[in-house]
């Protein structure tokens, strides 16, 4: 197909998928959109799909925090029957600031709770219930971990996610429609109580039997309707406009399909809304990988434990992932252009155990000892094709160490180079490259080589960029560093060419 051609197929998706995301940060990208008016001196014409202006926030965060904590802690259990006597939760010296503390130091942009697993427990005294702190020693039962934790994320510069179990083994009503009203109080009192919330998490799981009020039985509920998901997403859009929703099917960040801490090799953003539900059993294997052109813009969030299991479990101290291991997590996920949501349970004294805070503190540090010279940097770069007659959408864009400017190509170009000119030869074993994914995921192969002796060596290739992608490669000497866009959708766009050398 002309790209003449593919810009009238792209650009009326694409504008209705602005449309119903928030305009107000398209309407730049929109007016001076190059396709739409053949000015080739303008930004590149989006391909669809597209991220909202949540969305876009949301891919900068790149890696934050998950803390299930509940009665379950105190129970030795990963999924709690709805029985659990309220006065089991009894931490000792619960301390939600140095949970914060501690993902502050990790790096982590925010901390998603479990607010309320599967047992139907709730961290905060919701108004709806008395399965709660309300009932535990813990303060008297004057305790409230939400309002401690949004405190302390205030303190630390974090952003606060809930995550409200769907599947209540606690409620009398669970299976019938008027759960669906004690559902949406509760996600009320949690979305207007404790301040801004960056994340709503929408757990797929739904196991059947439980404590249900004291009926003690197998409750089969239908998850393609029962839940009425438009209608909650509804009430979350308009109680926390700035929020990202997660589940199996969105509607905006989605599971990647396994709990090993793993995205795929290929991440494309795309997910077909309409085919897959929350707990659709098919996830896994049909929708998790994305699709590159097809959908709306649903990327993956990758989330993993530190410990084997999602809960704290004593027996568990000495199986505490090893740096080694978080660190190929953050390249698989991060890496691939995947957001990391990692998890890090508090004990029974309502803490994070020190194993588990040392090992993140060495994460930290490998990863700021790697990241912290862009070798790139101040290169001079050349490219076999530079859009429009100015300065706009220069190769040296890539190197200039702000991702909001990028090196873009002319309308038709797909297949382009960039080079960078090192001021001296380094060593580099980590390349970073990003794509400017406000337009779109647009690349579909690329390959990066390094001139050794006079001669250009393959270093690495790959298919999907999107937000990010590392390439980890073997140590190469060199002073020129070549990155070709083999495929694109449409022009390509960069805004970064990173080089790093990794440190340990
Ligand atoms: C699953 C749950 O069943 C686990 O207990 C845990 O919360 C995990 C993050 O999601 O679906």
């Amino acid at each position: 197909m002309k790209p003449a051609a593919i810009a009238r197929l792209v650009i009326p998706l694409a504008l209705g998928a602005a449309l119903t995301a928030q305009p107000a940060a398209f309407a730049l990208l929109w007016t001076s959109s190059g396709e739409a008016s053949g000015d080739q001196g303008a930004a590149p014409a989006p391909v669809s799909p597209i991220p909202s202006e949540r969305q876009l926030a949301w891919h900068e965060l790149e890696f934050y925090g998950f803390l299930h904590f509940t009665v379950n802690t105190f129970t030795d259990k990963e999924w709690g029957y709805g029985d659990e006597n309220p006065a089991i939760f009894n931490p000792s010296a619960l301390d939600a600031r140095q949970w914060a503390r501690v993902a502050r130091d990790t790096g982590m942009k925010g901390l998603i709770i479990t607010a309320k697993h599967h047992d139907g427990f709730c961290l905060w005294p919701s108004r709806y219930t008395e399965h709660s702190v309300k009932r535990s020693p813990w303060k008297d039962g004057r305790g409230d971990v939400l309002a401690e934790l949004s405190r302390a994320c205030r303190e630390y510069g974090l952003k606060l996610g809930v995550y409200l179990s769907p599947w209540d083994r606690n409620h009398g009503d669970y299976g019938r429609p008027e759960y669906l009203t004690y559902y949406r109080h509760q996600l009320r009192e949690l979305l207007t109580q404790y301040g801004p919330v960056f994340e709503v998490w929408f757990d797929g799981a739904n196991g059947g039997d439980g404590f249900y009020g004291g009926a003690r039985e197998r409750r089969r509920i239908d998850n393609t309707t029962y839940y009425d998901w438009p209608n909650t997403w509804d009430l979350v859009r308009q109680l926390a406009p700035p929020a990202v929703m997660f589940s199996d099917a969105g509607p905006d960040v989605r599971w990647v399909g396994n709990e090993a801490g793993t995205a795929f090799e290929t991440t494309w953003y795309g997910l077909d809304r309409s085919k897959v539900y929350p707990g659709d059993p098919r996830y896994a294997k049909e929708f998790a990988r994305g699709s590159l052109d097809s959908g709306d813009w649903v990327p993956p969030e990758v989330d993993v434990s530190i410990r084997p299991g999602w809960f704290y479990h004593p027996a568990e101290d000495a199986k505490v992932k090893s740096v080694d291991d978080l660190l190929e997590i953050y390249y698989r996920s991060v890496g691939r252009g995947a957001n990391l949501l990692l998890n890090i349970p508090p004990d029974r004294r309502g803490l994070i155990p020190d194993v588990d805070a040392g090992r993140l503190r060495e994460l930290r540090r490998v990863l700021d000892a790697t990241f912290r010279t862009d070798l790139a940097k101040g290169a001079r770069v050349t490219a076999t094709d530079v859009r429009g007659p100015s300065n706009r959408f220069a190769a040296g864009l890539v190197a200039d160490g702000n991702d909001r400017t990028y090196w873009a190509t002319n309308d038709g170009v797909t297949t382009a180079s960039v080079e960078l000119e090192l001021r001296e030869a380094a060593v580099f074993d980590r390349v970073v490259l990003q794509e400017a994914v406000a337009l779109g995921q647009r690349v579909e192969a690329w390959h990066v080589q390094a001139e050794v002796d006079g001669r250009w060596q393959p270093v690495g290739e790959g298919t999907s960029i999107g937000y990010k992608r590392i390439l980890r490669c073997e140590p190469v000497k060199a002073r020129r560093v070549r990155v070709t866009i083999d495929k694109a959708r449409a022009c390509p766009t960069l805004n970064t060419v990173g080089l790093f050398k990794s440190q340990s």
